[in-house]
């Protein structure tokens, strides 16, 4: 595996690739072109710059998170045509830069969600979290209005103002969108880029909905086992794979996050690894990356990855704000950097426990 951070690129980052390098093991980085609008065929030569500066810190970009992926493309409206051409020339662009995974989400409306962004722990660190009563009481349309002062003047990813704007019309556009037209119109995505996919050995990583489950009625489907392996199965080619995402499968305490690493073995392209702690089954927060801080078993987490030959970017995910930090929540420098040096140790012993043929169990 290559451990990686996520990075949103200068000037929208309080982070410095600089900083970045400076955390052992960490050699590569996950970004995007952060002012580019879901829809948007992508210019090489920004691409192109992006990775340049990446290299020139000493790192390598490792993946891109995200391409978003156009309204007009999870409804099926008719211009989804126009969109989807537009996607497939911004992959030929990546694969031509050598750039080789791709990570996007199909959820409808808003990215993730959570209650707060800095909910306060014994400790003094701020996590996000979320609580059903909370989200239950919001109307979606103030959705942004509601946690937007949470967000230390940064610009959330999923949450850019620009989208926020329509929300009202956008939930509109959603009214007859069912989870089995959702299927349906991803399965006529996927179908369309896989070519380009094939021509440029691109990893398409499709990032599970987080919280796994509807939010404000709206469909979610890639939420837990069964329906990651209909995903998998509907457009049976490796390229068409999964981000696993510790943190927001494991919103759902059905979901067994060790048995579905291994039933995803050979369509894993990227994984975010990161822990919670459920304060009961409707309220959670982002604990530290340590098991003994939350509700998973971080090792057996680790273990499955290793199992199954794991071998793509990995990324320590939404941290906790601590030693005074002032950052995008989740994204900042210091928790962010102690998961991944904990990521990195747990693995460390996982494979030299292999090599000396000691059993891990
Ligand atoms: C949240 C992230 C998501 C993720 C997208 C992928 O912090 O994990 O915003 O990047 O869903 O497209």
């Amino acid at each position: 595996m290559q451990m990686t951070l996520r990075w949103y690129g200068t000037g929208y980052d309080t982070v410095t690739l600089k900083q970045i390098r400076q955390i052992p093991g960490v050699t590569g980085v996950i970004s995007t072109l952060y002012g580019t609008q879901p829809g948007e065929v992508w210019e090489t030569s920004d691409i192109l710059a992006l990775k340049k500066e990446i290299e020139d810190a000493g790192l390598k970009l490792a993946g891109i998170e995200s391409v978003n992926i156009h309204d007009a493309i999870k409804i099926g409206t008719p211009d989804r045509e126009q969109y989807i051409d537009n996607y497939i020339t911004t992959l030929e662009r990546l694969g031509q830069a050598d750039v080789h995974m791709v990570c996007y989400n199909f959820m409808p409306v808003f990215d993730w969600t959570r209650s707060e962004l800095a909910r306060k722990r014994p400790d003094g660190s701020t996590v996000l979290a979320y609580n059903q009563a909370a989200i239950d009481a919001i109307v979606p349309e103030k959705m942004f209005e509601t946690i937007s002062g949470e967000m230390n003047g940064t610009v959330m990813p999923g949450w850019e103002p620009e989208r926020m704007a329509h929300v009202k019309e956008l939930f509109e556009a959603y009214s007859d969108v069912d989870d089995e037209k959702l299927f349906a119109n991803l399965k006529y995505f996927l179908e369309r880029i896989m070519p380009v996919c094939d021509k440029y050995d691109i990893n398409m990583a499709i990032h599970p909905d987080d919280p796994a489950w509807s939010v404000f009625g709206l469909p979610r489907i890639i939420i837990n086992k069964a329906n990651i392996l209909r995903m998998m199965q509907m457009v049976d080619n490796p390229h068409n794979g999964v981000t696993f995402c510790s943190g927001s499968y494991g919103t759902n305490l059905e979901n067994d996050l060790p048995d579905m690493i291994r039933s995803l073995k050979g369509r894993i392209h990227f994984a975010h690894v990161r822990n919670l702690k459920f304060n009961s089954q409707q309220d959670f927060e982002e604990a530290a990356h340590l098991s003994s801080d939350g509700s998973f078993d971080m090792y057996e987490i680790m273990l499955a990855l290793y199992d199954i030959g794991f071998d793509g970017p990995i990324r320590p995910d939404h941290g906790r704000m601590i030693w005074d930090e002032v950052a995008m929540p989740g994204y900042g420098l210091y928790d962010r950097a102690l998961g991944a040096t904990y990521l990195n140790g747990l693995w460390e012993a996982i494979e030299k426990s292999h090599e000396r043929g000691v059993t891990p169990r």
